[in-house]
């Protein structure tokens, strides 16, 4: 019998070149990720920079993928695609400027603290340009720990993100 399909959330930004084309165009890659089919992508959103100010905004949104990949094979087909984006991870480079960042947000329930994966990710409880896309695609999401999506955008600010109706 085939392993059954797990939801997985993806989080994608962008704020260098054309950061709509990057995001647009790793969507569209996303659906071609071996054993997994994308089920729902979020619309682009505006967000301005989280961590140093002295870059540009970014694109940012949250895709829904079902998946029958291992969360390590699923973090290595998304680094994949960071990388035939031109994504170089440079050693002690921390919150600088990108050309694509893909997140693995959610595996199922899954809870893992890895020296090379941690969900869910760590910004997620926090970063409205995490939160909101996901709503958007997942207004009834429960995190692993079993709190609402929607708790946790409430105690969220707007503040610095625009919805792109595109
Ligand atoms: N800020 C925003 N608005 N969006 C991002 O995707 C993003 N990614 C990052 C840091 C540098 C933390 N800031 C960000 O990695």
């Amino acid at each position: 019998m085939s392993k059954p399909f797990v939801s997985a959330y993806v989080g994608l930004g962008s704020n260098m070149g054309d950061p709509s084309a990057h995001v647009s165009q790793a969507i569209k890659e996303l659906t071609a990720i071996d054993n997994s089919r994308l089920v729902e992508a979020s619309c682009l959103y505006l967000s301005a920079p989280m961590g140093p100010q002295d870059q540009p905004d970014y694109i940012n949104a949250v895709a829904h993928l079902e998946t029958r990949l291992t969360p390590l094979e699923l973090l290595h087909e998304l680094q994949r695609i960071e990388a035939e984006h031109g994504r170089v991870r440079i050693d002690g480079e921390r919150w600088g400027p990108r050309s694509l960042d893909l997140d693995l947000l959610l595996y199922g329930n899954e809870i893992i603290e890895s020296e090379e994966l941690t969900v869910p990710h760590v910004g997620l409880h926090e970063r409205n340009f995490v939160l909101f896309p996901l709503f958007e695609i997942a207004p009834e999401l429960r995190l692993p720990d079993n709190r609402r999506l929607l708790e946790l955008l409430n105690a969220c600010p707007l503040e610095g993100l625009e919805r792109i109706i595109g």
